[in-house]
């Protein structure tokens, strides 16, 4: 089976003014299609086909650079639209709430670490907060295309939230200036899917 590319459930302008239409369609029908496109190439006649994209990442040889930019690429987009809504922003409540407490003091410090990784990750690459088995989360930061899943990143756990810092992600509303669009996404952040992500992690 070959993977597809995910349908977003709204429309590229509903994030708006946050992340602008513009960007949307050109990162989910350009970019993300030709991750999709390509991790199918990269995996066909192979094993790794009859493979779910978790089991892939898990397993992946970090040396299979197809599979690793394009299998990461197809993975960290699919999470990014989930974990957006037009009715997102606000703060978590439950037990993601008492997780992030416990691991940064509040939200607040929780937001400032994210927003952090996110800012310094140097280049291309990605922000993460991440649950472990037993219910504590990690905040941490991948280059390129890479994530949590994958072996030996420096990044352990299940990803339940993703934030996008390549360029393609921002700069035509934001230009250069990333740590606008990375306060920008908290508006957008559904607390609720990360929630039903962290409840699966756990
Ligand atoms: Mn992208």
């Amino acid at each position: 089976m070959a993977f597809e590319l995910p349908s977003l459930s709204y429309a590229y302008d509903a994030l708006e003014p946050h992340i602008d239409a513009r960007t949307m369609e050109i990162h989910h029908s350009k970019h993300h299609n030709g991750y999709t496109t390509n991790l199918n190439n990269a995996i066909a006649d192979s094993p790794l086909a009859d493979q779910s994209i978790e089991e892939i990442l898990s397993g992946l040889d970090l040396e299979n650079k197809a599979v690793r930019n394009n299998g990461g690429g197809f993975y960290n987009h699919r999470l990014f639209w989930q974990v957006m809504s037009p009715n997102g922003g606000g703060t978590p409540s439950g037990a993601l709430a008492e997780a992030l407490d416990s691991a940064f003091g509040s939200f607040d410090e929780f937001k400032t670490a994210f927003s952090k990784a996110a800012a310094t990750q140097f280049g291309s690459g990605w922000a993460w907060l991440c649950v472990h088995k037993g219910g504590s989360v990690e905040v941490c930061g991948t280059a390129n295309q890479d994530n949590p899943l994958m072996p030996g990143i420096g990044c352990e756990g299940t990803p339940i939230l993703g934030i996008d810092v390549w360029e393609h992600a921002y700069y035509l509303n934001y230009q250069n200036r990333r740590p606008d669009y990375i306060n920008a996404f908290f508006n957008v952040i559904d607390w609720d899917k990360v929630s039903e992500l962290y409840t699966a992690g756990v």
